[in-house]
């Protein structure tokens, strides 16, 4: 028989500091390295910076207000590193922890629960510029600095917590992710020494937040894709195990067993790609242990078999800039291991997003069961493209079925024993994206700007707001 959602299950919807902000220079707040690399992208592709955004920074009272009249119970957001600390250590800028209180005690007012993302892709352009940011491990120690003054300010209205977002993303798109200087883009092994930084940033941060939190759960947010064989021929489920392990199990079982994944870790010492581990590090990673995991869930990946003859190189995804099916440069190829491909069977978004609602299921059951810990998702969505009508309406009801399917998934995952901590799709309101500007859009509130105006950023309900409102009144049972 199928269960409902338990009644404290949070419904509600994410978003990130950098895309959804603005004020990226205001009250005392000092640069991102999103803040550089995005003035790049408005350079070379003409998508908006990170300089208004959505200008949430101005608009959180609306923002709530809109929140609430949906009906959320939490709302999933990041606290922007260079906003608190705009040189990265140091003083404090009371004005910008000053934000973080007001929104915090906002979202409380209105009964919607927070949940802090520490850190989004965001590291502040002056540890860039000291030190090269995470390509440094004087990194982990800042962090610390950062992470202890933000979960001591907020240990009493917060208890939920992910640290750092998406290390799996960062390692496979890093040059969108964290800036790196052109000489050490050809560096591959530096991925991993970035993502090595960060596993000891998110085990201090899990273990602050249980020593300081009363009650208070920590885990990562990771940017999760099942993987499946392209056909049954042994070689390719022998390649998506392969690709499952570089690109999923070397990141949770970090989270849960404290453990680098054997075999990603044998494919990446035999091609020197593996991150160089001092003296502790394993102890201090097994020791900040994770209580659940929150995922970013969009699409599933497809891999099959690739002999290494020699003959091509070791290749990264590359991105579809262009928002026209099938403008994805090229598919990931780890020679020897797996390559990507494109799985015949789902039709995609206009950025080649595989759609599949089934993968949620499979992600979900799948770690559970290997895994024994409640999840959360913290991203889904339907990134696109949305016409504003006359009467000021957007028909969006291609968001509307995504989500139904993956919300129906969710719940399936839920009726076969997996421990569902919250939804949180992507996102609450239009923003700034992390490679294609303000046109591909996610949220259920318009806001009216385009990459080369930021105008008033006008707040307009779509229709897949009114949908999620009934979705959330009814606890999930009329989709
Ligand atoms: C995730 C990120 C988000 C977000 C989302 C959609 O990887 O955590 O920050 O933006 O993907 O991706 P995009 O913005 O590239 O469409």
């Amino acid at each position: 028989m199928n269960k409902a959602f338990p009644k404290d299950f949070l419904w509600g919807a994410a978003t990130s500091a950098y895309q959804v902000e603005g004020a990226a220079y205001e009250d005392g707040k000092k640069p991102s390295q999103q803040d550089v690399i995005n003035k790049d992208n408005y350079r070379i592709y003409g998508f908006a910076t990170a300089d208004v955004a959505s200008d949430q920074y101005h608009h959180y009272k609306e923002d709530v207000a809109m929140m609430k009249e949906m009906g959320f119970t939490c709302y999933r957001f990041s606290i922007a590193w260079s906003r608190v600390f705009p040189d990265g250590v140091g003083e404090v800028n009371e004005k910008g922890i000053q934000y973080y209180r007001d929104l915090i005690h906002e979202l409380k007012d209105n009964g919607i629960e927070p949940i802090i993302t520490l850190y989004h892709y965001d590291c502040p352009w002056a540890l860039v510029e000291k030190y090269g940011g995470w390509l440094d491990r004087q990194i982990v120690k800042d962090f610390e600095y950062y992470a202890r003054y933000v979960i001591n300010e907020f240990k009493n209205d917060v208890k939920y917590w992910t640290t750092i977002n998406e290390q799996s993303i960062i390692v496979q798109f890093w040059t969108q992710k964290c800036y790196i200087p052109e000489d050490l883009q050809d560096n591959d092994q530096l991925r991993y020494q970035i993502n090595h930084h960060m596993n000891l940033a998110h085990a201090i941060a899990c273990k602050m937040v249980h020593e300081l939190v009363p009650g208070g759960l920590a885990g990562a947010a990771l940017g999760y894709a099942p993987i499946y064989p392209l056909t049954s021929r042994p070689e390719d489920a022998m390649a998506a195990q392969n690709a499952q392990a570089l690109q999923n199990d070397y990141y949770t079982d970090i989270y849960f067993k404290g453990i680098y994944n054997k075999a990603a870790q044998h494919y990446l010492e035999e091609h020197g790609l593996a991150p160089k581990i001092e003296e502790g590090d394993m102890e201090l990673i097994a020791s900040g242990t994770s209580d659940f995991l929150a995922l970013n869930y969009y699409y599933s990946g497809c891999a099959c078999s690739m002999e290494d003859d020699g003959s091509v190189k070791l290749h990264w995804a590359g991105v579809n800039r262009e928002g026209k099916k099938g403008a994805t440069s090229t598919l990931e190829q780890q020679p020897g291991f797996y390559q990507m491909c494109k799985n015949p069977n789902l039709d995609t978004t206009d950025w080649d997003w595989a759609i599949d609602p089934v993968g949620m299921e499979y992600m979900l059951r799948d770690l559970y069961n290997r895994y024994n810990k409640p999840l959360m998702i913290t991203e889904n969505g339907l990134g696109a493209y949305d016409t504003l009508t006359e009467d000021e309406k957007i028909h969006d009801d291609y968001r509307i079925d995504y989500l139904k399917k993956h919300i129906a998934a969710m719940k399936k995952a839920m009726d076969y024993g997996v421990e569902m901590i919250a939804y949180c799709p992507w996102s609450s309101i239009d923003l700034l994206s992390t490679s294609n500007g303000v046109k591909k859009r996610y949220g259920f509130v318009y806001v009216d700007r385009t990459d080369d105006d930021p105008k008033e950023c006008r707040r307009i309900r779509k229709d897949s707001f009114y949908w999620y409102k009934k979705v959330i009144a009814s606890n999930g049972e009329e989709l």
